[in-house]
């Protein structure tokens, strides 16, 4: 995602917290953050780049990859082993092992303030950037950034229209280009809309998840299912490939959008109950 997703991700989360939790972040957050979590939401994403860090945004290169799982084209599956170098020397190189190496790090006290604030600080982006389906994308058009076409008639990629575009589009156009507003209107979805989904999005369904804090495995599955039946189809049901471009407008928006809301509000459940979790297992 970018800004405005993992703010309202990390913003649904701040609403979910315990009071253990709130007071937990407080503790590993600068001061300046007044203990809200979705002020450094996007701080992963600011370290990497010469536009955002001209300073040392080389010495910040190797947590690129942890942003994002590259999967099978057409697969519609996550294979862990496979698609996260699960069992390389150099440890889990994606999306899915960087969620798992935080959590754990995050839970462990002997680690020091400093290496457990830049755990939280990841987390929280690493979290909402698992549940941006194409963050999981097809490997061959490296998550849709190589698939470029027209939305409403303005060039874009597939990535970025799911990064920003489109949540871009429903905040001008639906909430005054207020943020807040959308915000709002999230945790009144979540109350209602999706008040019954809510345990079954915190649980691993997999016993063999059961025992991480975190099920981002599960999660990256998900990702890889919607990408095959809705993210990579256009219009007509077409599958969308790099060697056509696409034209996309309100028919792809209407649908999608529900897509992109589900899993904002779902990154946000599910990263409130992983510090829960920590919390409650550690303090
Ligand atoms: N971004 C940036 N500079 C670039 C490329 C991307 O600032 N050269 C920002 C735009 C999006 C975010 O990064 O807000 C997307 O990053 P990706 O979803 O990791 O998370
Ligand atoms: N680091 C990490 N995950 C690990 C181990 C280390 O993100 N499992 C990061 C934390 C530090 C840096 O790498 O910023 C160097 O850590 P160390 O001195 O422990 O090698
Ligand atoms: N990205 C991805 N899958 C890839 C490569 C990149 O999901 N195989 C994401 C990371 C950023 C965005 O796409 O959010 C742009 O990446 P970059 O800045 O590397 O072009
Ligand atoms: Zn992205
Ligand atoms: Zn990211």
């Amino acid at each position: 995602w970018g800004g405005d997703g993992h703010a309202l991700v990390a913003s649904i989360a701040q609403t979910l917290l315990n009071e253990q939790s709130l007071t937990f972040v407080r503790n590993h957050l600068p001061w300046y953050t007044s203990g809200n979590i979705s002020m450094l939401a996007s701080w992963p994403d600011y370290i990497i780049y010469p536009d955002t860090n001209p300073v040392d945004y080389l010495n910040w290169q190797w947590s690129k990859q942890l942003h994002f799982a590259d999967t099978k084209d057409w697969a519609c599956v996550y294979d862990r082993e496979k698609d996260c170098n699960w069992t390389s020397t150099s440890g889990q190189q994606c999306v899915d092992g960087s969620i798992q190496n935080y959590t754990t790090r995050l839970a462990n006290s002997q680690l020091d303030d400093i290496q457990r604030q830049e755990a939280l600080k990841f987390l929280v982006h690493f979290i909402g950037d698992a549940h941006q389906p194409l963050h999981a994308g097809f490997h061959g058009d490296r998550g849709g950034n190589s698939i470029r076409g027209k939305f409403f008639g303005k060039e874009t990629n597939l990535h970025s229209l799911w990064d920003t575009v489109m949540i871009e589009r429903r905040i001008t156009q639906d909430f005054h280009g207020q943020p807040s507003l959308y915000l709002q209107y999230l945790l009144t979805q979540m109350k209602t809309h999706y008040a019954q989904n809510i345990s079954d999005w915190t649980n691993c369904s997999t016993s063999d998840e059961s025992r991480y804090l975190a099920c981002s495995e599960l999660w990256i599955v998900e990702d890889a299912k919607l990408n095959c039946d809705l993210v990579y189809r256009d219009e007509n049901n077409q599958p969308m490939s790099v060697s056509k471009e696409f034209t996309l407008g309100q028919t792809y928006y209407n649908t999608r959008m529900i897509i992109v809301e589900q899993r904002l509000i779902q990154g946000g459940v599910r990263l409130a109950a992983v510090i829960n979790k920590i919390t409650e297992s550690t303090t």
